[in-house]
């Protein structure tokens, strides 16, 4: 069964919750904690963090309602032989990926930054991707595992908006997925760049999918038929 998200820009969104797969990019502590990789940057990491809560209330309604539920990590093997050189490079020499920061080598596979926060931690039965790019396509399963599900719709949520949210979407996009970026469920370190990154998806009749806030998006969740569940016949 359709629901409708009326309020979406640029125009309704219609997505059915069984052909739809919920995904949270990178929601790692590499990217959110204080202290951390992102922090030692210069970044201020409480504007992610403003993201936790309504995502974690997206999460919930999506589990309710038993969608698909993919979590992706930026990251690399230890001898970084998935990182290439040109990446590898880029940063403050002190702090580049595979260096030793406050939470483990940052955005090695298994260290500790390297996982998803408290927060935000995958429910059994639910998908993660390890994604050695910005995109979730790029060098991961993550197109065989819509494709396996039959999933048609992505609610794209996660950080940051402009770099793998908008990398996500776009390559989304290009294979034919409709796509709904959920503007209070994404977050960057910079607030020009994501107000101006969700423009962008909806900008020219929804080049890259739609825009909308979490409460929305949850209220035509609530619509949806639970998942069958032993139901009281008094
Ligand atoms: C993500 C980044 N996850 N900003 N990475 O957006 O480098």
């Amino acid at each position: 069964m359709s629901v409708v998200v009326g309020s979406a820009a640029p125009g309704p969104y219609s997505f059915d919750p069984s052909t739809t797969a919920l995904v949270l990019i990178d929601m790692q502590r590499d990217f959110l904690l204080p202290g951390g990789f992102g922090e030692t940057l210069g970044n201020d990491v409480s504007l992610l963090a403003d993201v936790v809560p309504p995502l974690q209330r997206l999460l919930a309604a999506a589990r309710a309602a038993g969608m698909t539920v993919i979590h992706t990590r930026e990251g690399h093997r230890p001898d970084l032989s998935d990182c290439p050189p040109a990446k590898l490079s880029r940063g403050r020499p002190s702090m580049r990926i595979g260096d030793v920061g406050a939470y483990g080598r940052i955005l090695v596979r298994g260290e500790y930054g390297h996982d998803f926060i408290d927060e935000l931690t995958p429910a059994p039965g639910e998908f993660v991707v390890d994604k050695p790019g910005k995109g979730a396509f790029y060098g991961t399963g993550f197109g065989d595992i819509l494709t396996d599900a039959g999933i048609t719709h992505l609610l794209v949520t996660g950080v940051t908006t402009e770099v793998c949210v908008h990398t996500t979407t776009r390559e989304a996009n290009d294979r034919g997925y409709e796509c709904l970026v959920v503007s209070d469920c994404c977050g960057s370190y910079f607030p020009e760049f994501h107000r101006v990154a969700l423009e962008m998806v909806a900008a020219q009749g929804g080049i890259f999918g739609w825009v909308a806030e979490s409460s929305d998006v949850i209220d035509a969740l609530s619509l949806t038929p639970q998942p069958t569940e032993a139901r009281s016949q008094t």
